[in-house]
């Protein structure tokens, strides 16, 4: 086997809250549905299903904001934190969303745990947009624009919990961008924030920024959070997101990023973040989220490297 046996937590998280969209509270079920735990323990894994989270308890909602549904993000974020604090010493959770407010939970709670441990947390953001926001910056008042802003230390999160292990901006790598707001562009460029758009992917493959990030990693010995928004794929593949762009990464090159992700070795959590599956097509989006999970945990049709066939 290519990747050693692991205990893959599967925690449900069905924030619905980062946008205005409903649908996203399904997405748990949905991985559950399309066969996730069993493909796991098909690859040698022990699976553990926790089942679905409710956030913390929060304040109502205040009525004179831009924000949607700042308390009940809060509540998720301050639930989600715990959780991971809790599943990391035990083995590798999978949060299964729900939209992408929940990485500001998972991503701080992961980072306190590798804190604790000594070892720099390093964060690989497979997306179309860039989720760097502020609550101020944001526009659409959208949450889930926020979490890269919320994780890496931003201001402008008034009310959530204080970031206590900032991960550091050259320890994150974003790839399949196609939409990024003004604000956040602006803000993305000054940062140390590795970051690869469509273009740059279309002319030099998507491997080669991947192995730059992970060979860094490597070397500092880190933990490694990825987080998978479904809309980093092309909506002609992925049908069941809320924020569809065109252009987006082909099967094949999210099924080559999950496999060097797990030929790096050492992937250490890792979201399914975005499924709306009111969405999707007799349920392909989520049976190719489950796929490519499996290639991050092992799966192959032969073992690397491939011999050569004189
Ligand atoms: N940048 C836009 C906003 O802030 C769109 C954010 C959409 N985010 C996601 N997750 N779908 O990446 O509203
Ligand atoms: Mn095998
Ligand atoms: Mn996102
Ligand atoms: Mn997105």
């Amino acid at each position: 086997h290519l990747m050693s046996r692991k205990t893959c937590i599967l925690i449900g998280a069905p924030v619905d809250s980062g946008k205005r969209r409903t649908g996203c509270l399904m997405g748990p079920d949905s991985y559950r549905t399309a066969g996730l735990a069993e493909a796991l323990a098909d690859l040698g894994h022990r699976v553990e299903d926790l089942g679905n989270l409710s956030p913390a308890e929060h304040a109502p909602e205040p009525s004179d904001t831009h924000l949607h549904q700042p308390n009940r993000t809060i509540g998720w974020t301050n639930r989600l934190i715990r959780a991971a604090e809790q599943a990391m010493p035990r083995g590798l959770p999978i949060f299964l969303g729900g939209d992408h407010a929940l990485a500001l939970g998972s991503v701080a709670g992961v980072a306190n745990h590798a804190a604790r441990v000594g070892r720099p947390q390093f964060v690989l953001w497979l997306d179309a947009h860039s989720d760097y926001h502020t609550p101020e910056t944001s526009a659409s008042g959208n949450l889930h624009g926020t979490p890269l802003g919320y994780v890496t230390g931003r201001g402008g999160f008034a009310g959530f919990p204080v970031i206590k292990n900032p991960v550091k901006q050259r320890n994150i790598c974003i790839l399949g961008l196609r939409s990024v707001d003004h604000a956040e562009r602006e803000a993305l460029q000054r940062t140390k924030i590795r970051f690869h758009d469509m273009r740059q992917i279309d002319e030099h493959g998507i491997a080669r920024p991947l192995q730059a990030f992970l060979d860094t990693w490597a070397k500092e010995n880190g933990m490694l959070h990825v987080s998978l928004d479904v809309d980093f794929l092309d909506p002609s593949i992925a049908p069941a997101v809320g924020t569809t762009v065109p252009g987006g990464a082909t099967m094949r090159e999210g099924h080559l990023v999950m496999e060097m992700i797990c030929d790096s070795g050492l992937m250490t959590s890792l979201d399914l973040v975005e499924l709306n599956p009111f969405l999707d097509e007799r349920g392909r989006t989520a049976q190719l989220i489950v796929d490519l999970a499996a290639s991050a945990l092992g799966r192959r049709v032969f073992d690397r490297p491939t011999r050569s066939f004189s």
